[in-house]
């Protein structure tokens, strides 16, 4: 399969390295990282040990590949997809952070979009290298849920590719539920400059279920059937699982870089507020972390 994937920073960058092992992939990636592995390859280190060989491009116009991956921050979603729209894909798979992403593909290309989720736990260290900090799991299938032979297509590409993938007919109840789980780690871990795990303990503890707990009335007011206790035990599996890994929104406040507040907690309170109800704790997790933005990132 030909596969390009859109904004290869650490996770694109992991995902599309493993790729590579089994397809013709094109990294579309900032320099120097871009001129690196094109020159030395990618190496990947960390839980898995090699260097694979994707190509890579700095500017996205005009690709045509069979599927394009999209890993960009949920901010840059918008000039993606218009940059993928003037290229040819099959399909296109949305492996973000936050809601909406799908939508905003979906309306600017002619393919079938995808959603999709990934625990895999990935940190560009310098160009050209990339850490494995944690063996997850992809899983993909149709954005708006149900069978879709197109999902089960990328989901064999993919295991072919030897990465852990699940195809799924319950994306919008798995999009849910990983929004629950960013919104409970990643501002939390974020502000206390602290690894996931330490969501376990107090004193982050009940302020991280507190903002998972938000999010699950949230998804039931928006009919996806997420439990608070699902939610809980999806935030107390993912946390466990990834317990020393800095989360992305971490690493983002520790590189002085924007985050992606608006597309997590933001969403969260924003929608809850339409829906009639207050979400106080992802209200004060996104001034918390808007406030450190504004003084670290430059005007917002
Ligand atoms: O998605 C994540 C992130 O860091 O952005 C995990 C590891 C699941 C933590 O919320």
């Amino acid at each position: 399969m030909d596969i390009v994937v859109f904004g290869a920073g650490s996770l694109g960058s992991l995902v599309g390295g493993l790729l590579a092992r089994a397809h013709d992939v094109t990294l579309v990636a900032r320099e120097p990282h871009a001129s690196v592995v094109a020159e030395d390859g990618l190496q990947i280190s960390g839980s898995l040990e090699e260097t694979t060989h994707p190509a890579t491009r700095v500017d996205g116009a005009d690709l045509e590949a069979d599927l394009a991956v999209v890993t960009v921050k949920s901010y840059a979603t918008e000039n993606a997809a218009r940059a993928l729209a003037t290229g040819t894909f099959e399909a296109a798979l949305s492996l973000q952070n936050g809601m909406g992403n799908e939508e905003i593909l979906a309306e600017h290309l002619s393919c079938p979009v995808l959603a999709g989720t990934a625990t895999y736990g990935a940190i560009l260290e310098e160009p050209g290298i990339v850490t494995c900090t944690g063996l997850g799991e992809l899983v993909l299938g149709a954005r708006d849920g149900g069978p879709s032979s197109v999902a089960d297509r990328v989901g064999e590409a993919f295991s072919r590719a030897g990465l852990e993938t699940t195809v799924s007919s319950s994306m919008p109840h798995r999009l849910w539920e990983k929004l629950a789980v960013n919104a409970a780690i990643n501002p939390v871990t974020a502000l206390a400059d602290a690894p996931n795990g330490a969501v376990l303990e107090e004193p982050l503890r009940d302020l991280s279920r507190a903002a998972a707990r938000e999010t699950a009335r949230l998804a039931r007011a928006n009919e996806v059937s997420l439990a608070n206790r699902e939610a809980l035990a999806a935030l107390e599996s993912v946390a466990t699982v990834t317990t020393a890994n800095a989360s992305s929104m971490r690493q983002d406040v520790r590189a002085g870089k924007r985050t992606e507040i608006d597309a997590i907690n933001g969403y969260v309170c924003d929608r809850a507020a339409r829906c009639g109800f207050e979400a106080p704790t992802n209200g004060t997790l996104a001034t918390l972390v808007r406030v450190w933005e504004r003084e670290n990132v430059g005007a917002r």
